[in-house]
């Protein structure tokens, strides 16, 4: 089966599911909130963690039929159980294993799945606090208002190949991307658009797509109020019945 999704299409909502906050009572939590809000997508992984994630995805696919996108922290979480991966290349940062060294020791793994392979161009953006994929990464984020260093590097990434481009704050960023970076970056790329970090209220949510986000990523958030989700999801109907009525 070739991963789709269906980005081109709508606006979509991704949870990002933590292994090692998922125990069996807060995954059958999550996949309950996510269901009635109709959540798109679950993506699994995060920058440091002691549960395999393989594990968790395959509970996750037991329990619901709404597709798994494996987020590779590292190269210990690569697994085949997700219905799509996403191979994420570190292009604001400037660490050879991120941007190709850990994709080469993954090919030989995901070479016979290659269809699943979505490739991201992952960009990190400061937005306060310091972050745990800052440190693991051992890169600098883009620094907030930097618009243009962030344009020129996502369209490198678009004419690189990358299927993809994800903005990202940071799981627990302080505050999310701002959104005139996101309004700068998408009005400059043909591929879908990507942001998360630090988006815990709708409101948040909401200017996040209004910026042109193509899809919201959170995690954090739905963790400490499971009714983020609910919100979110109905923001995003909101902007997916606008463009159908344009
Ligand atoms: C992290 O963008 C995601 O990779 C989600 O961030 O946990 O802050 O929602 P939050």
């Amino acid at each position: 089966m070739k991963a789709e999704i269906p980005w081109k299409k709508r606006k979509l909502l991704a949870q990002l599911i933590d292994p090692d906050r998922a125990g069996e009572e807060s995954l059958a939590l999550a996949v309950r909130y996510a269901e009635k809000a109709g959540v798109d997508l679950f993506l699994a992984g995060g920058s440091l963690t002691s549960v395999p994630v393989g594990g968790v995805i395959r509970r996750l696919k037991q329990l619901t039929s709404i597709p798994v996108v494996l987020f590779p922290g590292n190269l210990t979480q690569l697994t085949t159980e997700a219905d799509a991966i996403f191979l994420l290349s570190l292009i604001s940062g400037r660490n050879p294993e991120l941007l190709i060294g850990n994709h080469v020791i993954a090919a030989p793994v995901l070479k016979d799945m290659r269809e699943k392979v979505i490739p991201v161009g992952y960009m990190l953006i400061d937005c306060g606090g310091g972050t745990s994929v800052e440190y693991m990464s051992q890169t600098l984020p883009i620094p907030a208002g930097k618009n243009d260093i962030a344009v020129a590097t996502a369209v490198a990434g678009e004419m690189l190949g990358m299927k993809a481009i994800y903005l990202e704050g940071g799981s627990g960023a302080m505050r999310p991307v701002d959104p005139s970076m996101i309004r700068a970056v998408r009005e400059q790329l043909t591929i879908p658009l990507i942001a998360g970090g630090g988006l815990d209220t709708p409101e948040k949510v909401d200017e996040a797509f209004a910026a042109g986000a193509d899809m919201i990523v959170i995690g954090n958030g739905c963790e400490q109020n499971p009714e983020l989700i609910t919100g979110a999801c109905l923001v995003r109907d909101r902007f997916n019945r606008l463009s159908v009525t344009i």
